[in-house]
């Protein structure tokens, strides 16, 4: 496929509530999406790096620069682009992993489309729905979590993931887990908030039957997973720390984690996401759909992924009014637990332009020159 054009739009969703985490609060999800266009076909990606490099070192401001800079051009240049080629053509560029990952979804959509195949089929995905989980961020006091909590629990969610970091971990856990009571599915995310010294106060965790805790140490500190692994008995699940099939295979043959986080942006693109979860399929490792606050493009995506045989454990999929009021797709709604899974070509989902425009903040337009 030729790449005619790379269009670069900066989105602002204001949330429906701030999402607080041990990193920081959230009142506006700032996307970076990526257009791009074929002589017949066009499609869409979004990157899911934040505002400021709090969850990681990315941010959109430098995904920008890095895909108007260096990746486009090469898009551009390439007399033709498939999407399984897109890490190989962008691999000598360092790093960048969630605007690799906008790239190569845009023109994967467009592939796909072109073809006529949805991505759920072109992953290996089956199912018509999925059955996800919520994830609850920090609040106040605890009655204010327990009020958010019993929204969702009504909505119909069927797992809730609390965030938690130091001074707001047993207590609110405790509270939560005598609302929802003994086998709701439970699970905590601290995003790097503990140190290696912090062993015996986690385990004190173990105590409320979690299905898991979520990226207690610092991203680089795989030993220190394995060794707070031999602390606990509640299973840790690696995110931050995973960026690509072969730090999963090599964090689970270490003992870091037992339960893997997929994101595809983190780990560079959905392709590689398949691959982390393939890796984690033969070490019958479970693994589970990340969130990112994603627009209606990403979630789209998401969908599709948590569909594959892997994903046993629900993920951070909800539906888009726990998100936004205002979406640039069409909403995913949650009817009796469950969110449909697109079914149409490609990502499955159409962007609404007078939504886009209203939301865009930014936008860069990049074409293929005249030969
Ligand atoms: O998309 O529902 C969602 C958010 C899920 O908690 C969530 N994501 O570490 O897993 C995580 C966080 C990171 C994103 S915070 C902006
Ligand atoms: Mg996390």
């Amino acid at each position: 496929m030729r790449i005619d054009s790379v269009e670069l739009r900066m989105v602002e969703l204001p949330l429906v509530r701030p999402f607080r985490t041990s990193f920081g609060t959230e009142h506006t999800r700032q996307a970076l999406l990526v257009h791009v266009e074929s002589p017949d076909s066009e499609g869409w990606g979004e990157c899911v790096a934040g505002a400021e490099p709090l969850y990681s070192s990315e941010f959109n401001a430098a995904s920008w620069i890095a895909i108007e800079q260096f990746f486009a051009p090469r898009l551009l240049a390439a007399a033709e682009v498939a999407a399984i080629g897109v890490a190989g053509l962008l691999g000598e560029f360092k790093g960048h992993r969630m605007a690799k990952a906008a790239v190569e979804m845009a023109v994967l959509d467009a592939e796909l489309r072109a073809s006529g195949q949805s991505l759920q089929a072109y992953l290996g995905g089956g199912g018509t729905r999925v059955a996800p989980g919520v994830s609850v961020g920090i609040t106040g006091t605890v009655a204010e979590l327990l009020d958010v909590v019993a929204g969702y629990r009504s909505d119909g969610y069927c797992r809730v993931k609390l965030k938690i970091e130091p001074g707001f971990d047993l207590d609110p856990v405790a509270a939560v887990r005598a609302l929802l009571g003994e086998g709701f599915p439970l699970q905590v995310d601290a995003n790097t908030a503990y140190s290696r010294d912090d062993g015996a106060h986690l385990a004190k965790l173990d105590d409320f039957d979690l299905l898991l805790i979520e990226q207690p140490l610092d991203e680089e500190d795989i030993v220190g997973h394995a060794e707070l692994a031999r602390q606990m008995s509640t299973r840790i699940c690696l995110d931050e720390s995973i960026l690509s099939a072969q730090t999963a295979a090599d964090a689970i043959a270490l003992g870091a984690c037992r339960v893997v986080n997929i994101k595809a942006g983190r780990v560079g693109g959905y392709l590689e996401a398949k691959r982390v979860h393939d890796v984690c399929l033969a070490a019958g490792v479970p693994v589970w759909c990340g969130g990112m606050l994603e627009t209606g493009i990403g979630r789209a995506a998401n969908l599709a992924l948590a569909t594959l045989p892997g994903f046993s454990l629900p993920g951070d999929i909800s539906a888009t009014n726990r998100y936004f009021h205002e979406d640039i797709t069409a909403p995913f709604v949650l009817e009796d637990g469950t969110i449909a899974v697109p079914s149409a070509p490609g990502l499955g989902v159409d962007v609404d332009r007078t939504s886009l425009d209203r939301l865009t903040v930014r936008t860069f337009r990049q074409a293929r020159s005249r030969p």
